[in-house]
């Protein structure tokens, strides 16, 4: 078989990525590990930047984003008893984020590649990457149950644990990461969200974070030990917990509800330098992983989307690999400005037992800082939509 990109894993990245080339007229055949059903069910990231947003309007699948997304003007920082708003309309004016489930740009995706015909294989268990640097005249080639797709480009977009990185050989990629000392449990419950706004709440007994899905749908985010188990977390002493941290100015009650959905995630951050190696392109968690406090992983994996579209785009139209030869870069910048806004949202908010008191009263002194300073508070807002494209 032979087509033009191979995708490895349907994730945000590999469906846009086959979304966007198939709008300019370019095929390419997408594999997955996991069954149709798994991956529309997998529960992840909530909040799309401004820019994913466009993005998904202006490739035309963003009909049902905009009918069920739940847009919104800002964030609350609570902490030290009080509840302090991070006002995009006033800082950023024009852009904003929305609240629109992971699992839910996942089926609109899946739905438009089948839609348009597009050959999108779930349950492929054992693709394997050959030739990424190829001899002149010849291209790289994927493998799975043994069949052979040959190809002019492979995209990595099979996320943290997939295949392609780990082709690339030794010796090629520089990594950079950092294992924070404890996790999220994260929970989505069937109870109307007790705010209007997502909370970002720092008590000294962790962070807790009020997001939602819907009007009747809400998500949660608790820290917890790197080792915790949702076993160790029964739903009485989740509710009484997200209370504990919470509930800490006046006049806030945290409605409850049957909680159907949990999971713990590892907070790490980690980018593996070049994103790319011969003809082989990471894209998304393949490449690199935030802690989730900055709502970036997913907005990440949109923006090299974007940049790759472009770049395979204008080397298979003219024959110049130009902008793929500098994909790795186009991309890095962006990456790194998450990394650092990730990392600084989670310091900021996250209780870490290694503190001592000198450290604990200049997060203090930074959170009054960023709630009371236009300027700081910019700073924030600016990254939480996103940086301009
Ligand atoms: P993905 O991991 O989404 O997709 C990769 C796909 O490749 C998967 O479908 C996988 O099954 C497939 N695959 C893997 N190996 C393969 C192989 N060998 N062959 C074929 N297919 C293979 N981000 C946020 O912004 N906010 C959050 O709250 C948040 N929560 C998260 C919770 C968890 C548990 C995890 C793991 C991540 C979370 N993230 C969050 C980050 C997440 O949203 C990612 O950034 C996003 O899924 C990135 O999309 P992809 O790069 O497409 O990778
Ligand atoms: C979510 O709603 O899943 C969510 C929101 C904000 C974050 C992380 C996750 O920072």
């Amino acid at each position: 078989m032979r087509t033009q990109v191979g995708i490895v894993g349907a994730g945000p990245a590999g469906l846009l990525l086959s979304h966007l080339l198939h709008l300019r007229g370019i095929s390419s055949v997408v594999l997955e590990k996991r069954s149709r059903d798994y991956v529309e069910r997998r529960v992840r990231a909530g909040v799309l930047e401004q820019g994913t947003v466009d993005t998904l309007v202006e490739a035309g699948v963003g009909a049902r984003m905009l009918r069920e997304g739940l847009p919104h003007n800002g964030i609350e920082l609570r902490y030290g008893g009080q509840g302090h708003r991070i006002a995009f309309e006033k800082l950023v004016p024009g852009r904003s984020i929305t609240v629109y489930g992971q699992q839910e740009v996942v089926k609109d995706l899946i739905a438009a590649r089948l839609e348009a015909g597009g050959d999108v294989r779930f349950e492929i268990e054992d693709v394997a990457l050959h030739a990424l640097d190829p001899e002149p005249g010849s291209g790289p080639y994927l493998t799975f149950g043994g069949e052979r797709l040959d190809c002019d480009v492979i995209a990595g977009c099979d996320g943290f644990h997939g295949v392609s990185r780990p082709s690339i050989p030794e010796g090629i990629l520089s990594v950079f990461e950092r294992e924070y000392p404890f996790a999220w449990l994260g929970i989505l419950a069937h109870v109307a969200p007790s705010s209007e706004e997502l909370i970002y709440t720092r008590t000294e007994r962790g962070f807790a974070l009020h997001s939602m899905r819907s009007p009747t749908v809400s998500r949660f985010y608790l820290q917890v030990p790197p080792d915790a188990t949702v076993e160790e977390w029964p739903d009485e002493r989740i509710w009484d917990e997200l209370k504990a941290r919470l509930e800490t100015v006046p006049g806030f009650t945290l409605a409850t509800g049957e909680i159907f959905e949990k999971g713990v995630t590892p907070m790490r951050a980690f980018v593996a330098e070049p994103m790319q190696h011969g003809r082989l392109y990471l894209a998304g968690d393949a490449a690199h992983i935030v802690p989730p406090t900055g709502a970036k992983g997913l907005n990440l994996a949109v923006a090299d989307v974007r940049v790759l579209t472009e770049a395979i785009d204008r080397y298979l139209t003219t024959g110049s690999a130009g902008l793929l030869d500098g994909y790795s870069a186009a991309c890095l910048k962006r990456i790194w400005r998450a990394q650092h806004f990730s990392w600084w949202m989670t310091t900021l908010l996250h209780t870490f037992d290694s503190d001592d008191e000198y450290a604990r009263r200049l997060q203090l002194s930074y959170l009054d800082y960023v709630t009371t300073s236009e300027a700081a508070a910019t700073t924030l807002a600016e990254n939480y939509v996103g940086m301009p494209w």
